[in-house]
């Protein structure tokens, strides 16, 4: 698309004696920079990853599998992991973001742990399921979406259930580790002890648009823990029936830290979209990466020129700068996308940027 050769652009051609210089720099572990500038000052962002989707329909019975093959005590954590073909070397499903599907019997309890990458969940399947964060047990249904903030201890299981809970991990592992940042700690009594009232931050922090007058709180991520699903579609089907939605997104709306409306944690936001009945959005692209798990309906979403069709509990990217654009299946039901990112890094960073696309009515052929 760009021409790189064009004046400012490096453009050397190569001669024997430049040939003898760049082996006598690299003798020095020194280079030229004129032959990597255009790979390393790109004209727009060129994501490794590319688009893709995962199947819950396909994956659901090896994440069942891998329940009579592990146990959590040899494993840390029963997860099935979503790799992208092209990041396979960081372990991320999209830029530097990571997935998985992680599964628990009735009766199972993981063993507790912290570190530096932050991590969230949404609930895919079973009641019983609950999180221990930082000595908060929070209970856990279905399409609830909680989050475990770095340096939180964190333990989960399954208790009461009469089947496995199965729930999507996201964990911003692959950019901590690019940022050289992670340490990891295993509790030193294996489970921490619960110390505040079951689903407290729920109860405090989760009340709509009402907030403690004196919170006790300082720390850099939300005092609310646990999302439920019920609040956040209540949430999104009232606001649904007085905005037009976003030409891109449809109705889309953040989940936030209750005290600052900012972004749940530093490194990671997270958003639920709904798709009215016959909807279909425009393309457009960003910076930064986003990981999405269909909450409820099916659709197709157009991504970097490619169609992939989705149901309840598929999961997919959409890698840095790639345009993407969603559609409802539905005439008449709404579809509900929930999606997790790494926004608050390219904003805290002022390398948040976005385009419209333009041509044929801002819809990709595909
Ligand atoms: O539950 O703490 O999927 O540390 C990957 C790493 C889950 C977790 C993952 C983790 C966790």
């Amino acid at each position: 698309m760009h021409d790189d050769n064009v004046a400012g652009r490096a453009r050397v051609v190569e001669t024997p004696e430049l040939a003898a210089f760049y082996r006598a720099l690299a003798q020095h572990e020194a280079g030229a920079l004129w032959t990597v500038a255009n790979d390393i000052e790109p004209w727009e962002p060129k994501p490794h990853a590319i688009p893709m989707l995962w199947s819950y329909e396909a994956l659901r019975p090896m994440v069942l599998q891998s329940l009579e093959l592990v146990r959590p005590e040899d494993a840390g954590r029963r997860v099935v992991m979503l790799v992208n073909p092209k990041r396979r070397d960081v372990s991320a499903a999209v830029g530097w973001l990571y997935t998985g599907i992680q599964v628990m019997k009735p009766g199972e309890a993981a063993s507790a742990h912290r570190h530096m990458a932050s991590a969230l969940r949404f609930i895919i399947e079973g009641s019983g399921a609950y999180t221990v964060v930082d000595g908060e047990r929070l209970t856990l249904q279905a399409n609830d979406f909680v989050i475990t903030p770095n340096g939180t201890w964190h333990e989960h299981g399954n208790d009461g259930g009469t089947s496995p809970c199965i729930w999507q991990d996201g964990l911003d592992i692959p950019l901590i580790n690019a940022l050289e940042a992670n340490f990891y700690q295993v509790h030193p009594e294996l489970h921490q002890s619960v110390a505040r009232p079951v689903n407290a931050s729920h109860l405090a922090y989760g009340n709509p648009a009402l907030k403690p007058l004196e919170p006790d709180w300082r720390k850099p991520y939300s005092p609310l823990l646990k999302f439920s699903w019920e609040r956040t579609y209540e949430a999104l089907s009232h606001y649904a029936g007085v905005t037009d939605g976003s030409p891109f997104d449809g109705v889309v709306m953040e989940y936030v830290n209750p005290l600052t409306g900012g972004s749940v944690m530093p490194t990671m936001g997270a958003q639920m979209q709904m798709l009215r009945g016959g909807e279909s959005t425009r393309a457009h692209r960003h910076t930064g990466n986003v990981i999405y798990h269909v909450a409820k309906g099916s659709g197709h979403s157009v991504i970097g020129g490619t169609g992939f069709d989705w149901k309840e509990h598929d999961i997919f990217c959409v890698p840095s700068w790639t345009w993407h654009e969603h559609a409802n299946a539905s005439a008449s039901d709404d579809a509900c996308l929930f999606s997790f990112n790494d926004f608050p890094v390219m904003k805290s960073l002022a390398i948040y940027h976005e385009q419209a696309y333009v041509p044929n009515d801002g819809h990709q052929a595909y």
